[in-house]
């Protein structure tokens, strides 16, 4: 109860609209990235953040909280216990442990598996309707390892996947032909990071198909540019890390758009991590990695029949084999 009352009620408090709160685990720069841009964007009317370091929470919270006469009203907690996160209708997993020098990708990979094992099942307790998005790397697996943890129907776990690596690929496009990126479709597919899978005969500018417009116009195109603009995606990461040190801003919005577009129901198409078993005929065990999905409220609401040259579908198979030997070493 507050004893001064700044406004005189005339009506009572509106019955508002439905509450949408997301929680973002791991408050480091990927995590945080994603809190602001959600928050600028008013995509949640509560924000809960968990991390496993203390102060640092509470600085985070804090600092974002006296940001509160800037921004949309948006309530903003924080706690090292899960509770804190109870009712999400999104949790995005951030936390992840970074790489010791010399350390193999196995072993960082079961460090990430071991937190995810005090992550996941905590948040599906505490949030049994919510859907998981997965930030962490490696991102495919840990977001097969959220799914298994969590018990939840595929639809409700999702790895933010080559969403970040198509948007990199759309600027270099877009760059290179001086359009709006907006206005360039283009996918980038399979698994997050180096052996990811450029989809050209799917670019299209303003609804133009490219390369079959370059090959009516009989415009000859060298096969190289478009390999060095792949190149330049894969490479981007390494390049921001090596000089800043890690990337924030890029992932931050990204997610954020994957947000909006499962909370806000838009049904758009993102390609993002999914169970992939049964789609472009990957079979032998079930494996996320990257499809271009439609995402609505209900989380992956299908996933887009697009044409796959062989090469492509067999670089792809290619992926499910390595992820499910890794995989099969996790004992899950
Ligand atoms: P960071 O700045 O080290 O932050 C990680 C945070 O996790 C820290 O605040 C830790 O305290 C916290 N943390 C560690 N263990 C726990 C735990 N058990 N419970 C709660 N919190 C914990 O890393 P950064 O934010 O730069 O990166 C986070 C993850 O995102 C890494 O795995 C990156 O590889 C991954 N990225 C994924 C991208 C993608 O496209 N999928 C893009 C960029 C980074």
């Amino acid at each position: 109860q507050t004893f001064f009352k700044p406004i005189l009620n005339t009506a009572p408090p509106s019955p508002t609209k439905r509450h949408t709160k997301i929680s973002v685990i791991g408050v480091g720069n990927v995590g945080m990235a994603i809190a602001q841009t959600i928050l600028t964007q008013d995509l949640a009317d509560e924000i809960a953040l968990v991390d496993a370091k203390a102060d640092k929470l509470r600085g985070e919270m804090l600092d974002l909280q006296h940001a509160a006469a800037f921004l949309p009203r948006t309530k903003i907690i924080a706690s090292v216990d899960y509770s804190v996160t109870v009712g999400s209708d999104l949790c995005i997993i951030t936390a992840g442990a970074r790489q010791l020098p010399g350390e193999s990708r196995l072993n960082l990979l079961q460090r990430n598996v071991a937190l995810f094992t005090s992550i996941v099942p905590p948040l599906a307790k505490y949030s049994p309707d919510t859907i998981l998005m997965i930030v962490s790397n490696p991102v495919d697996i840990l977001t097969y390892v959220a799914w298994k943890l969590s018990r939840f129907p595929s639809n409700r776990v999702i790895g933010s996947g080559t969403n970040l690596d198509s948007s990199r690929f759309r600027f270099l496009i877009a760059d290179h032909l001086d359009v709006n990126a907006q206005d360039v479709q283009a996918y980038i597919v399979g698994e997050h990071g180096d052996s990811s899978v450029a989809l050209w005969s799917s670019i299209s500018v303003g609804g133009v198909p490219v390369l079959s417009f370059l090959e009516k116009q009989q415009i000859s195109y060298e096969k190289e540019t478009l390999e060095n603009i792949h190149k330049d995606v894969v490479n981007g990461a390494y390049e921001v890390i090596s000089l800043k040190g890690y990337t924030s801003w890029a992932i931050g919005y990204s997610v954020a758009n994957l947000a909006r577009s499962i909370l806000r129901d838009q049904r758009k198409i993102h390609p993002v991590s999914v169970l992939a078993k049964g789609f472009y005929g990957i079979d032998g065990g079930d494996v996320f990695f990257s499809l271009p999905a439609q995402l609505g409220r209900s989380g992956i609401l299908g996933v887009t029949n697009i044409h796959l040259t062989d090469e492509e579908a067999q670089r792809l198979k290619d992926s499910a084999k390595t992820l499910i030997e890794m995989q099969s070493q996790l004992g899950l």
